[in-house]
């Protein structure tokens, strides 16, 4: 490889290597909404991000406001929308603040996380 196509090269994986914010499945909503007080316990939780993410390796996690694990059925991807993350919340959810972690891989393989926080309050 002669000087100038190993410039080249050298700028086009810094290129490919450089994280790309707007490539990223960043969360655009959710549902119960981030920071919402819902009057009905939820019975599942949907979070749509901006990209499609692997509804395989997508880790969500629900914790009450004691910090305890609230347990969550299997997170599926809408068959139609792979940017639509679907999880079962298994027990009815008592009066109280939960709090949401998420970490998706996208189908770009970026990974991303966050969490929020809804209360409910019948
Ligand atoms: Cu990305």
């Amino acid at each position: 490889m002669n000087r100038l196509a190993a410039g080249v090269f050298a700028v086009a994986v810094s290129f490919l290597l450089t994280p790309r914010a707007d490539a990223h499945a960043m969360l655009d909503r959710a549902t119960p909404r981030v920071g919402a007080v819902v009057h009905a316990p939820p019975t599942s939780i949907t979070l749509e991000f901006s990209e499609g993410v692997e509804a395989a390796l997508a880790h969500v996690t629900l914790s009450d406001s004691h910090g305890a694990a609230v347990q969550l059925g299997r997170a599926s991807s809408a068959t139609s929308d792979k940017r639509i993350l679907s999880v079962p919340v298994k027990p009815a959810l008592t009066a109280g603040t939960y709090t949401v972690t998420w970490r998706v891989v996208s189908v770009d393989s970026h990974v991303t996380q966050g969490d929020f926080k809804f209360t409910v309050r019948p």
